[in-house]
This record gives C-alpha cells, structure tokens and sequence, in this order.
C-alpha cells in the first residue's frame, strides 16, 4: 500500500500528434478521463487554465468563474480534488514571444490576466496553488532581450500574483530548454533564487519534472532533494527521459531504474507528501499506443512507482552505513543494484 496520494493532468491522456505528424488516437472527453483517473487510483488532477475553461479568453471573469464550478462538480462526482492550474501562456498569439517576460507591454498585461484567472478557477476548484512552466520565457534570438530584465520581469510577475490572492502558492516548473532556445529560470536552483527575490518565499516553490532535470544534465532525485532541503517542493512531475533531446516524457522508471528509485527513496526519507503534497505523473502515450491502451502509461508509471516504493521499504540502511563507514562504495553500489534487479 502506496504511502503516497497521485495527481495526473488531462493533457497524459491524448491524441498523439507530435511536431512531425498528426493525431493517432481519438479525443477522449474531459470527464471519461476524470473516471478513469479515479479509477487507476489517482486521488488529483492538474489544470491547465484552458483544460479546465477552454475559450476562456472570450469569456467574462465571472463566466470563467461558472464554467469552473462545472468542473468542480465533476471532480466532486468521482471523489477527486484539483491539485493546480496552470496558466497556458504558449498556444496564444498573445505569447508569441513569452508572457510575463514579453517584450511586448500588451502581451505582458495578457499574461498577467491569464495568470489572475488561473488563481480564480483555482479558488473554485478548491485548490491553492498555481503552476507556472514558463515554457516561451526566454531567448530565441540570444540578443533579443536581456536576461537581467527577463530575470526581473519574472519576480515582478509572481509578485503581482502573491499580492492578487494572499494565500496562493506559485511553484515554477523549471526547465531548461523547449519550445525556447535558453530558459530564463532553468533547474531547482534558478526556482529557488527567484523565490527568494519574490515579496514571499515561503509561498514560492518549485515543481520538479524528473526530465526537464535530464535535459538540464542534472539528477532529477538531487533537484528533488535541493528544493527539499529548501523545504519548498510544492510538487513533482515524474517521469522519464533518454538524454539530452526532445522533451519524452516517457513512463516513469522505464529509462532509468536506478534514477527512478533514488527519486522515490529521497522522497520517501524526507516526509514528502505529509503535509498533503501529491506525486504528479507527467507522462505520454508514445504515438504508436492504441485507443484501447490509452492510460497504459499511466498505469504502468504507477506500478513501477509503487515498485519502487516497496525497494525502499527493504533498502538496508545498516549495510549503507557499513559500506560508508569502510568507504566500500564499490559494495553499496553492487547491493542497489542487486535489489533492483531482484536479487536480494
Ligand atoms: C512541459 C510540461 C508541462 C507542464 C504543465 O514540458 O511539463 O506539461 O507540466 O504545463
Ligand atoms: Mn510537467
């Protein structure tokens, strides 16, 4: 029995279309998904501003308020609570060249009312926190514009959030590199920084996706435990990743087990989720995956995960304190993956 409580987004169960060709799978409606999600056990499920009111840009403030109720009662119908929204600042013409960083002062203002109507349907969906993957804050063109300004464009951004709704939490998903060339706020550390320099760091943290760390050539579970140590990890997006390329988001574990265990052991060891934090899943289908075979990725993300939790369980720490005490590493390293590959 998982110690831990699984949030999941609507986007992990989609078409298929990638950048080089069209969809392989059929849509699957908003609420069929929810069901589903309950079903395989997650207890959350993450928003985009736009998954949770599409349109929304045509709608009033309170419009938006009321179609977000709709949702609320749909999450109420299958027992699930909304863990976040996300304002989706890179499909609009309004983001061509970024939101709070744009270097357009209309463009910013859009930005910004995206970002306000992400704390409202938050509020009606019963959740406290915001996500921001800054997904087009940063360079195309290296000179286009200053780093130092786009730095401070984004405190002032979060500020304006924090002071909007006293009691919201914004967490920034970092990620190095695409859709943009050089990311602006691009690992743990950057989060950390820019919480700092916010009017209130304890309600800015950081959510750590275990592949935006791979494509910054870091260790997702070290990323993790440095925003634990931070005491400012509001959430996590598991999953994999092979390399340095194109975002995978591949099923969690499936690329890198030992990765995938270390993540989950440095979760488990530091209380994570006992003050009701969520691990998020943020996986894909690859395109080749049937209709019918739809939420396998999920599936089989959760069954590693809770795999591995069960690894942790039996981590012998009386022989890692021996091997660190003679400074066998050679021995430690030889058990972990004796345990993994279920040989001890
Ligand atoms: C993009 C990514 C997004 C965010 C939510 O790489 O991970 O799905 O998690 O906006
Ligand atoms: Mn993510």
């Amino acid at each position: 029995m998982s110690k831990f409580k699984f949030s999941v987004g609507p986007w992990n169960v989609a078409p298929g279309a990638d950048s080089y060709g069209p969809a392989t799978r059929n849509d699957v409606d908003f609420e069929e998904k929810v069901k589903r999600f309950a079903e395989l056990g997650f207890s959350a499920v993450q928003f985009h501003d736009d998954d949770a009111v599409p349109n929304m840009n045509n709608l009033t403030e309170e419009e938006i308020k009321a179609e977000a109720r709709k949702v609320k009662q749909i999450l109420d119908k299958y027992g699930m609570a909304a863990e976040f929204v996300a304002p989706r600042l890179w499909m609009d013409p309004h983001t061509i060249d970024g939101g709070f960083m744009s270097t357009s002062a209309e463009d910013r203002e859009f930005a910004m009312w995206r970002a306000y109507r992400s704390i409202d349907i938050a509020r009606e969906l019963g959740c406290d926190m915001v996500v921001l993957w800054l997904a087009r804050e940063g360079t195309l063109c290296a000179e286009s514009k200053s780093p130092v300004w786009a730095t401070k464009m984004l405190v002032e951004a979060i500020n304006k959030m924090l002071a909007y709704d006293p009691t919201i939490r914004i967490c920034i998903e970092p990620k190095p590199n695409e859709p943009i060339d050089r990311s602006i706020c691009g690992t743990m550390g950057h989060v950390m920084a820019v919480s700092a320099a916010t009017i209130d760091p304890s309600r800015v943290g950081g959510n750590l996706e275990s592949a935006h760390a791979v494509l910054a050539g870091l260790d997702p579970a070290h990323e993790i435990g440095f925003a634990l140590a931070m005491g400012k990890l509001m959430t996590v997006h598991l999953n994999d990743q092979n390399g340095i390329r194109y975002d995978q988001d591949k099923s969690f574990g499936v690329e890198n087990l030992r990765s995938a265990f270390n993540q989950v052991k440095v979760l488990k060891e530091n209380g994570y989720g006992d003050n009701g934090e969520y691990v998020g899943l943020d996986v894909k289908a690859m395109r080749t995956t049937k209709d019918e075979d739809g939420y396998k990725h999920l599936e089989n993300s959760l069954n590693i995960f809770k795999a591995l939790e069960e690894k942790v369980d039996r981590f012998d720490y009386d022989f890692q304190k021996k091997c660190v005490e003679t400074r066998d590493f050679e021995a430690l390293e030889m058990y972990v993956m004796e345990l993994l590959m279920g040989l001890k």
